[in-house]
C-alpha cells in the first residue's frame, strides 16, 4: 500500500485477546456499481432510477450524482491492485443492470458485459474470489416508467437479466447474491421516498417488497438452470429490534417493527410464508391482492447461503401523542401501518450516520438467523461505519472505524463460537463512495478517495484489516 507501513494507533483496542477464525474464512470487502463506477453514459449504459433521482434537484445532498463517483470504471486495474495489496480473499461487487442490458430488456450489451468480464478475470488472476450481486438498487429507468418493483412484470425482467449475466460470467463466478437489501429498495424507494425512485406509498412499498422477492426466486431458478454449480444466496439487512422498556406496549411496537424490518423478508425467503401478525398489521395498508398462488414457493427456492448486512439496532417505543421523530430511513413513512412507532436513541456512541454502534447486535442477529431460520452457511456481506476523515500529512488515521471493525469482528467470532456457520465477512466499504441520498458527504471506506484528483489513500483501518486477513484473525493488543 502507498501509505507508510507504521502500525495503526490502536487506542481503545488495548488488551484485547487474540482471536483466530476458522480455516478458509472468506475475508472480503464490498462495493456497489452505482456507488463507485461512474462512466454513467459510457459503453452503452443507459440511466437507472438512481441517475434520474440524483439528477432531480433536492433529492441528494449538495446535488451529488454518481456520474463520475470513484471513476472505478476507468481505474479497474489500479483498484484491483489495491485489493491485492490488502490481501483480500474475495471482492463483492454489483453489476449495473443498465450497463449490461440497457433499458432493462432485450439483448445483452457486449461492451457492458466486457467490463465485468475484465473485472472478474483480473480478480481471479490476483487470487481474489469474485462475489457478484445482481441488484444493488439501480433499476433501469424504463422499467420504473413501466411501474417499477410494485409491478409484477419487473420480477420476470429481473430473471431475464440474470440469465444474461449468468451466461456471460457463470463459468468464472462461484458466489452469487440476487438482491442487496430488498428492505431498502422497497421501503426507502417506494415508502419514504428518500431513495430512488422517490415514491411514497405504503401499499406500493409492500408490493415492491413482494415482487423483489419474487424476482429473487425466479433469478435463483434461472441461475440454477444456467450454472448448477453456482453458490446462490440473497443479502438482507437485519436489525435486532429492542423494546425501549418492558411495557407490553413497547414490546408490541418492537414486534411490529421487527415484522417490517426483518420477518417481512426472512419468513418468505426461508420459510415460504408471511408471518400472520405482519399480514394483520399490514391489513390497513394493502389487501395483498398482489400475492398469487405459487409465489411463496418460488420465493423460497432453496439457497446455498444467506448474506447478512449489519450496521445497528433499532430501539423502539409505543406511540406517544402520535409523534414519531423523523430520521433518515427511520422516517415514519418507511414503516407502513406502523408509522406512529417511536425510534428511541439511547445516548450510546454513534457513527457519522447517527447510527448507534452496537456490536453485540451482530451476535444476536447471526444467532437468530441460524437458530430460528436456517442451517445454511451465513456471510456478513456488509458491515462498517461512516466517520469524518481527515488527511494529515498524506495519511488518514481512522481509529474510530478501525475500532468499529475490531468490535464487530469480535462479535462475529463470538457468533461462530456459539455455533453459527459464519463463513466470511465483507467490510463495507473497500473505498469511500456515493452514499446514496447523502452523496459524497459520508465516508465508509477503508480507502480514502479524494474526489477531486481520484487519488486513493489506504486508511489505518485498511492496513489493520490487511493484517487481520494475513493472520486470519485478530492479534493480541
Ligand atoms: O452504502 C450502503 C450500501 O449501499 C448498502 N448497505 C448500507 C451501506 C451504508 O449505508
Amino acid at each position: 500500500m502507498s501509505n507508510p507501513a507504521t502500525p495503526p494507533a490502536l487506542g481503545v483496542l488495548d488488551e484485547r485477546p487474540p482471536l483466530t477464525f476458522p480455516p478458509g474464512f472468506l475475508w472480503g470487502a464490498a462495493t456497489a456499481a452505482y456507488q463507485i463506477e461512474g462512466a454513467a453514459a459510457e459503453g452503452g449504459r443507459t440511466p437507472s432510477i438512481w441517475d434520474t433521482f440524483s439528477h432531480t434537484p433536492g433529492r441528494v445532498v449538495a446535488g451529488h450524482t454518481g456520474d463520475v463517483a470513484c471513476d472505478h470504471y476507468h481505474r479497474l486495474d489500479a483498484d484491483i491492485a489495491l485489493m491485492a495489496e490488502l490481501g483480500l480473499k474475495s471482492y463483492r461487487f454489483s453489476v449495473s443492470w443498465s450497463r449490461v442490458q440497457p433499458g432493462g430488456s432485450g439483448p445483452a450489451n457486449a461492451e457492458g458485459l466486457d467490463f465485468y468480464q475484465r473485472l472478474v478475470d483480473r480478480l481471479l488472476a490476483h487470487g481474489i474470489e469474485p462475489w457478484l450481486t445482481l441488484y444493488h438498487w439501480d433499476l433501469p429507468q424504463p422499467l420504473e416508467d413501466a411501474g417499477g418493483w410494485p409491478a409484477r412484470d419487473t420480477a420476470g425482467r429481473f430473471a431475464d437479466y440474470t440469465r444474461l449475466v449468468a451466461d456471460a460470467l457463470g463459468d468464472r463466478v462461484r458466489y452469487w447474491t440476487t438482491l442487496n437489501e430488498p428492505w431498502c429498495s422497497a421501503f426507502l424507494g417506494y415508502g419514504s421516498g428518500v431513495h430512488a425512485p422517490g415514491r411514497s406509498n405504503g401499499a406500493d412499498a409492500v408490493r415492491a417488497g413482494h415482487h423483489l422477492m419474487l424476482g429473487h426466486g425466479l433469478a435463483v431458478q434461472a441461475l440454477r438452470a444456467a450454472r448448477p454449480s453456482a453458490e446462490v444466496g440473497v443479502t438482507v439487512n437485519l436489525y435486532p429490534v429492542t423494546p425501549a422498556s418492558d411495557s407490553p406496549a413497547d414490546a408490541d411496537a418492537a414486534r411490529r417493527i421487527d415484522g417490517l424490518a426483518n420477518r417481512f423478508f426472512l419468513d418468505p425467503l426461508l420459510r415460504g410464508s408471511y408471518p400472520a401478525d405482519l399480514l394483520a398489521d399490514l391489513s390497513t395498508v394493502t389487501d395483498f391482492g398482489h400475492l398469487r398462488d405459487g409465489d411463496l414457493a418460488v420465493i423460497s427456492s432453496p439457497l446455498d447461503l444467506v448474506g447478512v448486512n449489519y450496521y445497528s439496532r433499532h430501539v423502539v417505543a409505543a406511540p406517544v401523542d402520535g409523534v414519531a421523530p423523523e430520521k433518515y430511513w427511520r422516517s415514519p413513512s418507511c414503516w407502513p401501518g406502523s408509522e406512529d412507532v417511536r425510534f428511541v436513541t439511547r445516548g450510546v456512541p454513534v457513527t457519522d450516520m447517527d447510527w448507534e454502534i452496537d456490536a453485540p447486535g451482530l451476535v444476536e442477529t447471526l444467532r437468530r438467523v441460524h437458530e430460528e431460520y436456517t442451517d445454511l452457511p451465513l456471510y456478513v456481506t456488509e458491515n462498517g461505519s461512516a466517520f469524518v476523515d481527515a488527511v494529515v500529512d498524506g495519511r488518514v488515521d481512522d481509529t474510530e472505524r478501525l475500532a468499529y471493525f475490531d468490535a464487530h469482528l469480535r462479535a462475529a467470532h463470538e457468533a461462530i463460537s456459539a455455533g453459527v456457520p459464519l463463513r466470511g465477512y465483507f467490510a463495507w466499504s473497500l473505498m469511500d463512495n456515493f452514499e446514496w441520498a447523502w452523496g459524497y458527504t459520508k465516508r465508509f471506506g477503508m480507502i480514502y478517495v479524494d474526489y477531486d484528483s481520484q487519488a486513493r489513500i489506504p486508511k489505518s483501518s485498511a492496513r489493520w484489516y490487511a493484517e487481520v486477513i494475513r493472520r486470519n484473525g485478530l492479534a493480541a493488543q
